[in-house]
């Protein structure tokens, strides 16, 4: 028999092709059926679960330290783009913020991890909720340093933040440090995929302790999550940005969506904002905005632009605290809508980026890690509806500042001059 057939009988071989959502996936649900025939004692498959808890722990600090000041950095005023590119980030932010709520509200009424009664590692002593005041009062950090001892994430996204305007506003000097961060945002970037490499063993580990400690009902909350992920996105797309276009914009929604349906299919089967940005551009001038517009603000929105992984962040930060019996506070509510707006400029456009920021928003309201592992092993469903609706956001902010700008083809917009391929 020769070589090729015995190794394309290999499992090692077919399961190392199979993409890392499969894997995450098989991971999750052969942990579930596993820790269903085991029972209570799939306790002690639990570690290999807390490696990798522990592993994507470890990013977290680095990771949104170096990649939100690359964020902030990359931002730098280009002239004349300066008044476009603060037009597109609050208009970023804004829809960010409001996506965030959308889905805040839909894990509050759908609640999808309600009697779940999960039990955490070591119940993470949930610290004393603080007020809403001291919230706000409480992310100007007094120590950078302590902050990312302690991993008080609000407190380092405003640091980061301010040190990249401040590293832009020294220009050329600011110039070797951005360097610095660039690449070791980078090497952050490498080594989350080299944890992720580890994610089907450690969602395997977790899921196989969690339905053996509660049983298969682990699943229909799942299920809930995935509904209200779903709902969220369609809401925050087809209603929220087509009253945008409409009322703002002034332009019909219906000729908006059916623009950008390409970018929006590529979106949602790559779950790569990055990887549609080609498609991305193409939609945006068919749509008649200039070239010159779309070109930068586009890219940016890409960067920076996150609506659907705010608005799965809401959902799934309520999932956890169900799930795990947490109280949530008005003050913690407004954490989460400070932590996954402000997040979003650090997440990067590629598959699962939106996992690793989850971990973010659920450190600073103290919510169990073991929440993560739930989530992975649907994640890459949620992937692809949230990449949909980050790409839509970006191509609808796009529309709206070129019109601003006068910089939009309402004929070409309207369908009434067919759009032509410049070399
Ligand atoms: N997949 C990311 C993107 O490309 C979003 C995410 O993971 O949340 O936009």
């Amino acid at each position: 028999m020769s070589t090729s057939s015995t190794s394309g009988m290999n499992p090692w071989r077919l399961w190392n092709r199979l993409p890392l959502w499969q894997k995450i996936l098989a991971g999750m649900v052969i942990g579930i059926i596993t820790g269903g025939i085991i029972g209570p004692d799939a306790i002690v498959l639990k570690p290999i679960g807390t490696i990798f808890v522990n592993a994507i722990k470890m990013l977290i600090v680095p990771l949104v330290f170096c990649s939100l000041i690359v964020g902030v950095t990359s931002m730098q005023d280009t002239g004349k783009m300066g008044r476009l590119g603060l037009k597109s980030i609050v208009f970023y932010l804004l829809t960010t913020a409001i996506a965030i709520s959308i889905g805040l509200a839909l894990g509050h009424f759908l609640a999808p991890g309600e009697g779940m009664n999960l039990i955490a590692k070591e119940q993470e002593a949930v610290k004393e909720a603080p007020s809403l005041v001291n919230t706000l009062v409480s992310i100007i950090p007094n120590n950078p340093v302590k902050a990312m001892a302690t991993g008080n994430i609000l407190q380092i996204i405003v640091f980061a933040l301010a040190l990249g305007i401040s590293l832009n506003l020294i220009g050329d000097h600011g110039k070797p440090a951005i360097a610095i961060f660039t690449s070791l945002a980078e090497a952050m970037y490498k080594l989350t995929g080299l944890v992720m490499v580890f994610a089907p063993y450690g969602v395997f580990g977790l899921m196989a302790w969690v339905s053996g400690a509660y049983g298969m009902d682990v699943l229909l909350p799942l299920i809930k999550v995935i509904a209200a992920v779903y709902i969220g996105c369609l809401l925050h797309v087809y209603g929220f940005y087509g009253a945008v276009i409409a009322l703002i914009g002034r332009l019909n929604p219906m000729r908006f969506f059916s623009g950008i349906v390409d970018a929006q299919a590529i979106a949602f089967t790559t779950s790569s904002s990055a990887g549609s940005l080609p498609v991305s551009l193409r939609c945006s001038q068919r749509l008649g905005a200039s070239r010159g517009t779309s070109s930068f603000i586009l890219p940016l929105g890409a960067t920076i632009n996150m609506d659907g992984t705010a608005l799965y962040q809401g959902v799934t930060a309520l999932f956890v605290a169900q799930a795990f019996g947490v109280p949530l506070t008005p003050g913690d509510y407004a954490t989460i809508i400070a932590t996954a707006t402000l997040a979003s400029i650090g997440t990067a456009g590629v598959p699962g980026a939106g996992l690793i920021m989850l971990t973010l928003v659920l450190t600073t309201v103290g919510l169990p890690m073991e929440g993560v592992a739930l989530i992975a092993g649907i994640d890459r469903l949620l992937d692809m509806a949230r990449t949909m609706v980050n790409v839509s956001g970006d191509l609808m902010v796009t529309t709206l500042v070129a019109k601003s700008e006068g910089e939009l083809d309402t004929e070409l917009y309207n369908g009434t001059r067919k759009f032509v391929e410049t070399t």
